[in-house]
């Protein structure tokens, strides 16, 4: 039920994907069929890690190809959700991910041999309860649920992603925080040997790594904030930020840090990556916000990514908090979002 082919990624000369192709088509209508029959099965009592054999969710595009594998979820928020999937094909292809490459191809050529097994995740700061968790217990610590939600980058463009995962409340409740944890911070890998981005100004954009990002612990606690370890039905590519990522729907994707190795609890405000590297342009908060323009763009639309190529009509206006805001809206109400951006 769960087997499927991941599809072959078209990617042209200058790094863009073509326009349509089999693989688009192919995805998403097999995706589509696999959520009616999980729907059937109204998700219960399945295991929450279905490893797969032969094919089945290993892309076999390639000798070289990460290996992602099946994942089973316990329930969906697909029936609350109207807009059109971006097709796998382009979620896994147009990606940002420095630490493989500034470019959007790059981080699909240059992540395929990423090693997130063994992986180990910690939670620690002001808790009472540190712990770490192991790449096996990722995906079976906590129930998985698929979450359909809509990606705005900063940059204007935009996709629909059903990722799986988990409530980030969900860890940070296990670690019981104390009084003083006022902010979560979230670290990524640093490993130059593997992430070429780092150890490279030019491929790395000139972050100075790890990458790091951080929430208020109010945001941080909202149902919507997100630990994805998969997207359409499978755990996720290394250029999505395998094994575990941040997805924070309501705020520009750069807040949303990929392959996470620590989670903080934190009197003190934490520093964040975009914002060090230039402030005047990414805030903390990072809201999408329409009416607050990025001093070298506007911020009231975006292009969002669906299928077809580049003369497609898909240009969208952006929504206050990205269509967020009757679940996220009061978590600002006493803040000015242009000072606050
Ligand atoms: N560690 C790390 N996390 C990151 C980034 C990055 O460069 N490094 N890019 C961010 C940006 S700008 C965006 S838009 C999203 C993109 O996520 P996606 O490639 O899965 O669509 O990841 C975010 N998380
Ligand atoms: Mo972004």
């Amino acid at each position: 039920m769960l087997i499927k082919n991941i599809g072959k990624t078209s990617i042209s000369d200058d790094g863009r994907s073509r326009g349509l192709t089999e693989a688009d088509v192919t995805d998403e209508s097999v995706y589509v069929k696999r959520r009616q029959v999980l729907k059937g099965l109204g998700f219960a009592g399945a295991s929450s890690l279905l490893w797969a054999n032969g094919v089945g969710g290993i892309n076999t595009a390639n000798a070289a190809t990460f290996k992602t594998k099946s994942l089973e979820v316990v329930k969906s928020n697909s029936d609350l959700v109207s807009d059109t999937l971006t097709p796998e094909a382009k979620v896994i292809s147009h990606n940002n991910f420095y630490e493989f490459g500034a470019q959007k191809n790059e981080p699909q050529e240059n992540a395929q041999k990423f090693n997130v097994d063994p992986w180990s995740l910690t939670v620690t700061g002001e808790v009472e309860k540190p712990f770490t968790l192991d790449y096996q217990q990722l995906f079976s610590v906590f129930d998985l649920e698929e979450r359909i939600y809509r990606l705005r980058c900063v940059e204007a463009w935009s996709m629909v992603i059903p990722w799986l995962g988990f409530e980030l409340s969900k860890l940070i409740k296990r670690a019981q925080p104390t009084s003083k944890a006022k902010y979560v911070a979230f670290k990524t890998l640093y490993d130059p040997e593997q992430m070429p981005g780092q150890s490279s100004r030019f491929l790395g954009g000139g972050i100075d790594y790890p990458y790091v990002e951080g929430l208020r612990i109010d945001e941080a606690m909202n149902s919507l904030s997100l630990l994805s370890v998969g997207l359409y039905g499978k755990t996720l590519p290394p250029q999505n930020g395998a094994p575990i990522r941040l997805v924070v729907p309501w705020k520009y994707g750069f807040k949303s840090i990929k392959s996470i190795v620590e989670i903080k609890l934190m009197e003190e405000r934490p520093p964040t990556t975009w914002n060090i590297l230039a402030p005047g342009e990414y805030g903390f908060f990072a809201n999408v916000n329409p009416e607050v323009d990025h001093p070298r763009w506007s911020q009231a639309s975006e292009r969002r990514i669906t299928r077809g190529g580049l003369f497609t009509r898909n240009r969208i206006k952006t929504q206050m908090f990205n269509g967020y805001g009757e679940q996220v809206a009061d978590l600002y109400r006493n803040m000015d979002l242009r000072k606050n951006y």
